[in-house]
């Protein structure tokens, strides 16, 4: 039959023969006499829409400069990658691409040559029968194997490159400690922890936030990634390559940033309704800028409260019972017992309260009756130096007054599935959902909020 599934020229006949359902026996289809009646099918016409859907799909993806793109990097140059890691996994890439290309073309190149250079004629006689050609085998046998064998051995080499290791020794070889963060994947925030923030000085400074990380130039810094609740992908393109996050365990990767600025990440991995919101950022600082960074944090606020801002601080921790989920000022205490801060107590709080809620419901009617269900509890946002970030909602919309009150008072026009809005108890009480706060306690809040810094 034809080549193609469009090949117009089929005689009915032939056609009956050739796809019927069930063939009948008595006339088998004959390939020399199906051949005559063969015309040029109409199908690059047919292919032309496929195409421009295909043209128009790379197209969309190919603004270099979007803030998150498949092409930034850009696969065929090592520009856009801004530190060894990101440029080692890039050269890789873009070796197994342009070989598996070359590749592609060849062999496709020769298929559709010989398809169509000795495509049987009308009257054509069938041609010689041949089997087996072993230099032939034994060169497409040994080729790829070596191919596939270098390609192997050389991602295997960039595996361990990317171990943590690494980022020790290429830390200590400049008789440095290198920084290590841990980020912990919430639906759908990042929350990044510091035990140490200055490893290279006396004392161990904590510091908690949230969405945007700091980190000093030219510094090796190894990410502990965790998760809370369901499996995120941590992914800052110009910098490192992803790493799934998955509860109950500890994944690690490194990054060294060469320039001072600003970089993307992302959640990547679907992990809920608010999957494509969970963005981050990182801030690549020099080492002073980072070094005030670390010690203004949590310390005494840059200037004292205004009166409006002390009153929000009233709402904060009254009324509007931000606390309940919130840290906000005063360095992260931490517990004498456990050696962990507040922000993780609760978070531990929270894991424990989300298996309860998986007990069967016998069993938590049962907790209820005898006073054993465990305190619910609610991980968020570390705000302690929210006034220094540049966004809300997890690198969703810029931070400015105008945004943050919106937040408030709606935070799911900004974000559509947030934890806030679901869970907190003063947008529960609105049929419109939105915050049981007046427009004085609104402002107050702002001005509370932007001074922690
Ligand atoms: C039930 C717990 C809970 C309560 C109560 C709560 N929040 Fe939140 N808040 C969250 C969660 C969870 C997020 C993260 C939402 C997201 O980005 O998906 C958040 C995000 C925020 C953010 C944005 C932080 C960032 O870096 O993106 C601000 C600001 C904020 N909350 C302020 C407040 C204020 C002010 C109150 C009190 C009026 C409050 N929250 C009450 C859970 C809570
Ligand atoms: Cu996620």
């Amino acid at each position: 039959m034809g080549l193609l599934p469009f090949s117009a020229g089929d005689s009915p006949n032939n056609s009956t023969k050739g796809h019927g359902p069930v063939p009948n026996g008595d006339t088998p289809v004959n390939p020399t006499t199906n051949s005559s009646t063969r015309r040029r099918g109409r199908w690059p016409l047919l292919m032309l829409p496929v195409l421009g859907v295909m043209l128009l799909l790379a197209a969309v993806g190919c603004d270099s400069d979007a803030h998150q793109s498949i092409l930034a990097p850009t696969p065929w140059s090592l520009e856009g990658a801004k530190g060894p890691v990101a440029r080692e996994q890039l050269l890789l890439f873009n070796v197994l691409l342009w070989t598996m290309v070359v590749v592609f073309v060849l062999v496709e190149g020769a298929l559709l040559y010989a398809a169509v250079r000795f495509r049987r004629r009308p009257g054509d006689p069938l041609p010689p029968q041949t089997h087996g050609h072993t230099p032939l085998e034994i060169a497409w046998t040994i080729v790829p194997t070596i191919l596939i064998l270098g390609l192997g051995v050389w991602s295997v080499i960039v595996l361990f490159e990317l171990e943590p290791g690494k980022a020790v020794a290429l830390a200590r070889a400049e008789g440095k400690e290198p920084l290590v963060v841990e980020a912990v994947g919430h639906q759908w925030w990042w929350e990044f922890r510091y035990e140490d923030a200055l490893p290279n000085d006396e004392g161990g400074e904590l510091v908690t936030t949230a969405n945007e990380m700091r980190v000093p130039v030219n510094t090796p810094v190894i990410m502990e990634l965790k998760s809370d609740d369901v499996i995120h992908s941590f992914w800052i393109p110009k910098l490192v390559g992803k790493q799934d996050v998955v509860p109950t365990r500890t994944n690690k990767l490194w990054f060294l940033a060469e320039e001072t600025g600003m970089y993307y990440g992302q959640c990547a991995e679907f992990c809920g309704t608010a999957h494509a919101q969970m963005k981050f950022r990182v801030h690549v600082l020099d080492e002073i800028d980072y070094q005030a960074w670390v010690n203004g944090w949590g310390g005494e606020l840059a200037e004292p409260l205004s009166t409006e801002a002390a009153r929000g601080q009233l709402v904060f921790l009254g009324a509007g019972q931000c606390v309940t989920c919130h840290t906000v000022g005063a360095p992260d205490t931490v517990d004498p017992e456990t050696g962990d801060g507040v922000q993780r107590a609760r978070m531990d709080t929270f894991i424990a309260y989300t298996k309860w809620l998986d007990k069967p419901a016998k069993e938590r009617l049962l907790d209820v009756r005898t006073g054993n269900e465990p305190p619910t509890a609610f991980a968020a946002p570390n705000l302690t130096d929210l006034g220094d970030r540049t966004t809300i909602g997890a690198g969703l919309v810029d931070l400015n007054r105008e945004t943050l009150r919106q937040w408030l008072r709606d935070p799911e026009s900004i974000k559509q599935g947030n934890r806030m809005s679901e869970l907190a108890a003063i947008y529960q009480t609105r049929l419109d959902h939105r915050a049981d706060l007046s427009e004085a306690e609104l402002s107050d809040l702002v001005e509370y909020l932007m001074a922690q810094k």
